[in-house]
């Protein structure tokens, strides 16, 4: 399991020196120039080696990742683009990173953009992330003024010059050709893929988009070495994780530990258990709003890892864990995600414009229990309709919190239903 001398980023919290003199105290921009000097092949092979998963939510292999980069220029630039667009509700890892450690990020930006042969990145920074924002173009200034940024980088001999882009609150512009869109000027709206981004990704140029704890942890993978990144968790789900942890747990934390922790022991051990003791647990959400949700009983053996949160139906996400008590009107608990992917779809794409307002509505009867026991299979098949047909995937994480919700809470939307109609209940509120 993780020791605290193991950990990455959160041993680092209330230590507040986020300036470039503490940061080079914890390490960075130790000997980056002889890590550049290894070569862009030898970087992505140890990343491939590493076992990293990316971060953002979708868990794709970043050293593979890295390698659908052009090794040749065909006159067009390549990228970096950093997706700090934080905005998966129950999500708010990256916020820390970017508040206590700016400079990991930095430096990892270097590193990774010689690998791919870029000579420019942008990080896009969430609209609402104002504090982050400030931090972070601190550090950047510091870097450039050290000699890190700009011409011959930390003395690597590569150029390198690094953006800050604030966003403007759209949960759409995380999605990463919405967030190239929005880069590029224009409205944040997904593009058709292929072409993938590293084809045709930023001014139509080979991009890669990585999220920020992805790119946070390369420097240290490249100073520890790939084999000790790979030696925590399990194969397949290497390396150490920071999880937020929300809602009903006695100390609600953001924390990393080793990736294939237990349940368990990730809120016996960071989080004071749950509120009420373990036989008060109804359900969780895993891994951010757009995986389904888990009945508690199931999650309690469950093991955070990719493959393993699948077994119990659901996925890993962001790793953003949200946990519910006895207390919880679960239906309403999802009926409110619904409501927030009806406001945030982009409207492109019909399933999805149309599928998340159908859903939305039924999601709305549901919860007053006003509605047929038939509906409840209806919305299932709505579920079904807008599941893998649409552009991006935020018409599936639409999808995904009510299918979770019906897989696990069918009895209890049923018991609602038939006690409105028995006029065991006045209508619920949704407001
Ligand atoms: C080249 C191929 N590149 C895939 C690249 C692709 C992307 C990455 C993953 O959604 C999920 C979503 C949310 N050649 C490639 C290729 N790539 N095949 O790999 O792609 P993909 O399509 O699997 O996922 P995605 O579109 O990036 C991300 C889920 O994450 N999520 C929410 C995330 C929210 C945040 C946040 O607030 N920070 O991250 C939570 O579960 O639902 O399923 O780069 O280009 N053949
Ligand atoms: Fe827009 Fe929704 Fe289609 Fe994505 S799935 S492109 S958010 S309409």
């Amino acid at each position: 399991m993780l020791k605290d001398q193991d950990r990455i980023f959160t041993n680092l919290y209330g230590m507040h020196d986020r300036t470039l003199a503490g940061a080079k105290k914890r390490g960075h921009w130790d000997g980056t120039a002889g890590i550049i000097a290894r070569g862009r092949d030898k970087i992505v092979e140890e990343m491939k080696a590493s076992g990293l998963r990316g971060r953002g939510g979708a868990g794709f292999p970043t050293g593979l990742k890295w390698s659908f980069m052009p090794k040749e220029s065909d006159g067009r630039p390549s990228y970096l683009v950093v997706n700090a667009d934080e905005s998966e509700p129950g999500t708010c890892k990256d916020r820390e990173i970017m508040r206590h450690d700016p400079h990991t990020l930095i430096e990892g930006c270097l590193i990774a953009s010689f690998a791919m042969g870029a000579h420019t990145a942008y990080i896009y920074l969430r609209g609402e992330y104002i504090r982050e924002r400030e931090a972070l173009q601190a550090a950047i200034d510091e870097c450039y003024d050290a000699g890190l940024l700009g011409k011959n980088a930390a003395g690597s001999g590569w150029d390198f010059d690094l953006y800050l882009h604030h966003g403007a609150g759209a949960y759409i512009c995380g999605e990463e050709t919405a967030l190239l869109e929005s880069l590029e000027g224009k409205k944040g709206m997904p593009r058709m893929k292929p072409p993938f981004p590293a084809g045709a990704g930023l001014y139509g140029c080979p991009t890669t988009v990585n999220n920020v704890e992805s790119i946070a942890v390369v420097p240290t993978i490249l100073r520890r070495g790939a084999e000790w990144f790979a030696g925590f968790g399990r194969p397949n789900n290497a390396g150490t994780k920071i999880f937020a942890v929300s809602g009903h747990v006695n100390n609600p934390c953001v924390v990393e530990d080793a990736m294939s922790i237990s349940f368990e022991e990730l809120i016996d051990k960071h989080c004071g258990g749950i509120r009420g003791g373990w036989g008060n647990l109804k359900a969780v959400i895993p891994g951010g709003s757009s995986v389904p949700c888990v009945r508690g009983e199931k999650m309690k053996d469950a093991v955070m890892d990719f493959d393993a949160l699948r077994e119990v139906g659901s996925s890993l996400g962001t790793a953003a864990v949200i946990v519910m008590d006895n207390s919880t009107d679960i239906i309403k608990a999802i009926w409110r995600l619904s409501k927030f992917y009806k406001h945030e779809s982009c409207g492109q794409c019909t399933p999805c414009r149309e599928g998340t307002g159908w859903m939305m509505r039924v999601m709305d009867r549901l919860v007053r229990g006003e509605a047929e026991i038939e509906e409840i299979d209806m919305l299932f098949d709505v579920t079904k309709q807008v599941e893998g047909h649409t552009i991006c995937a935020l018409g599936d994480a639409a999808a995904w919190p009510i299918q979770g919700l019906i897989r696990n809470f069918r009895d209890e939307i049923e018991d609602r239903i038939k006690a409105q109609k028995t006029g065991r209940i006045s209508a619920v509120a949704a407001e």
